[in-house]
């Protein structure tokens, strides 16, 4: 079976729906360890309430990026996971790292890149008066939330939307479409070759997604 180490930084729900899924056997994979930058990250303690081995490498302890992501790299090597799972991990990687895992590092994103790529996504889809929004699944590549997608989801925006509400509704998506991604991962669906995604699709999925839509 393939292993993933997870990297977060926070509140760690995306990580959870990861761990729920391999609980309930939908999703194939075994999970090595969680990793965070910050010792007070509110996931650790629910990947160590599941028996998950958790690991707090501390970015405030490095005098450099550099230096913190070697010692992070060094530390997940470790466990010679298959594949390296983002998940509201909020360090910026430098291009060694991401060279290292190349191929084998994935982000979520909480909007439909290459629209809105960085911090504040969903107050920036509010701002611009866009009428659909979502997440994005990607490659890690050295430029910031611009590697080859894998997959995305889309809701709506709705009139009245705040940044809390339309985050919640992107956030139940994330929770979709990341573990779905893995498992492709997993059952070998999923490559990066020559710097493009390629995917064998397990059946035409394909959907549409109309907003404001009128019947
Ligand atoms: N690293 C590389 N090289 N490429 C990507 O595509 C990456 C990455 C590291 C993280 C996640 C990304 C997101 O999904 C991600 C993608 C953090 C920041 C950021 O500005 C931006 C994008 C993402 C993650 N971080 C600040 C920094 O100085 C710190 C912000 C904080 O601590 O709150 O690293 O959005
Ligand atoms: C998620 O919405 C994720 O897409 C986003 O932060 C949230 C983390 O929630 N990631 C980023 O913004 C990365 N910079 P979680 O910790 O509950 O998974």
């Amino acid at each position: 079976m393939k292993s993933i180490v997870i990297l977060i930084s926070g509140r760690g729900s995306n990580m959870e729906s990861l761990l729920n899924a391999v609980a309930s056997g939908s999703l194939p994979i075994c999970v090595a360890a969680v990793f965070s930058n910050r010792a007070d990250a509110k996931g650790l303690e629910t990947a160590a309430a599941k028996g998950i081995s958790t690991r707090v490498v501390d970015h405030q302890q490095f005098a450099s990026r550099e230096a913190f992501d070697a010692a992070m790299a060094e530390a997940i090597d470790v466990f010679s996971p298959d594949l390296v799972v983002l998940a509201g991990f909020m360090r910026i990687l430098s291009d060694v790292f991401v060279r290292h895992f190349a191929g084998r590092l994935i982000n979520i994103h909480p909007s439909l890149l290459p629209s809105f790529p960085g911090l504040h996504t969903h107050q920036r889809a509010l701002v611009e008066g866009v009428r659909v929004h979502g997440c994005t699944v990607h490659f890690v590549t050295p430029a910031l939330d611009h590697g080859p997608i894998i997959v995305q989801a889309a809701v709506p925006v709705l009139d009245g939307d705040d940044e809390t509400s339309l985050a919640a509704r992107v956030l139940a998506q994330e929770h979709q479409v990341y573990p779905l991604a893995v498992r492709w991962f997993a059952e070998g669906r999923l490559r990066l070759v020559d710097g493009r995604v390629e995917f064998n699709a397990p059946q035409d999925s394909a959907g549409a997604l109309i907003s404001p839509l009128m019947r």
